[in-house]
């Protein structure tokens, strides 16, 4: 009988085998989570700006945890009992990190995401009304957004950050900080790390005050371009004589007759 490759696998080794696709498989799920998720909030920023000629986003990152760190987590959490146990119990695997200028942007941001019917929100943490003992602030969602495969869907979890710009700021000086003493940091650059920490929340509160009273001179002069912004969808005059009758585009000049499908002769 003609044997295949397979059966010279050792039992334990198969199962090492079944273990590493299974993983890869969950891997790959938690990309296209995060490609989903990253598409949803392309088209609201890029929607944001054209209606408001402003974006509450300013920028935009993702990244997959890596295995080494994924290990490293789930041993901690004690989560190693199957690849079924890590990804109930590890909701970070997938994450996306948005920046926003102002503190009301962020909440505006979580409020438009949550609001998307496919989108669950599992669970909250608002580390801007309640920080962390050390400073960080952060408002944190975990979100299950749905992944369509070829013969399955999958629920997949995806971590979204939203903060401000001065909020990021902190976070990655203390995130290089702490790795940098592998967790065990000198008490003088915790109390640093935290004073920097009030810093950036009073400039958080003294832009949102700024950009509130921009908002109100604008809505006293009727007005809010930013000249940053170029609104890459306006209709040219040439694409709008095509579907307009040049009469009513310029009411002096007489309509010209119809055709015979009511539509008039087009001028460009
Ligand atoms: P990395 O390297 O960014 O992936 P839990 O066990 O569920 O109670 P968990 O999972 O740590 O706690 O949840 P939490 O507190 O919401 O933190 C999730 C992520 O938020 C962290 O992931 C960090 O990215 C970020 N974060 C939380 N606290 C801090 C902090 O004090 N400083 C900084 N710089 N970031 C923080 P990881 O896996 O810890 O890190």
């Amino acid at each position: 009988m003609h044997e295949s490759a397979d059966s010279h696998v050792p039992p334990d080794l198969e199962e090492l085998v079944r273990v590493r696709q299974e993983f890869e498989g969950l891997m790959l799920r938690y990309k296209f989570g995060i490609d989903e998720m990253m598409t949803k909030i392309n088209i609201l920023k890029e929607e944001f700006a054209h209606l408001h000629a402003y974006t509450p986003i300013e920028h935009v990152e993702s990244r997959l945890k890596s295995p080494e760190s994924i290990l490293k987590k789930a041993v901690r959490k004690g989560a190693t009992e199957s690849i079924d146990d890590l990804a109930a119990r590890l909701h970070d695997i997938a994450g996306i990190r948005i920046t926003c200028s102002f503190i009301s942007d962020t909440y505006r941001v979580y409020e438009m995401l949550a609001a998307q019917h496919d989108v669950s929100v599992v669970e909250v943490r608002d580390y801007i009304k309640a920080p962390k003992a050390n400073g960080y602030q952060s408002l944190h969602m975990i979100v299950e957004v749905p992944v369509f495969l070829s013969a399955t869907t999958h629920l997949v979890k995806v971590e979204v950050q939203i903060r401000t710009i001065a909020m990021d700021f902190w976070a990655s000086l203390e995130h290089k900080i702490y790795y940098k003493y592998d967790g065990a940091v000198p008490q003088a650059l915790l109390d640093k790390l935290r004073d920097a920490a009030e810093t950036a929340s009073r400039l958080d509160l003294t832009m949102e005050h700024l950009h509130d009273d921009v908002l109100a001179l604008d809505a006293e002069n009727d007005t809010f371009d930013d000249p940053r912004q170029e609104r890459r969808y306006d209709l040219p005059d040439s694409i709008l004589r095509l579907f307009w009758p040049e009469s009513a585009l310029n009411p002096s000049r007489p309509a010209e007759p119809m055709t015979d499908a009511g539509w008039a002769p087009v001028q460009i």
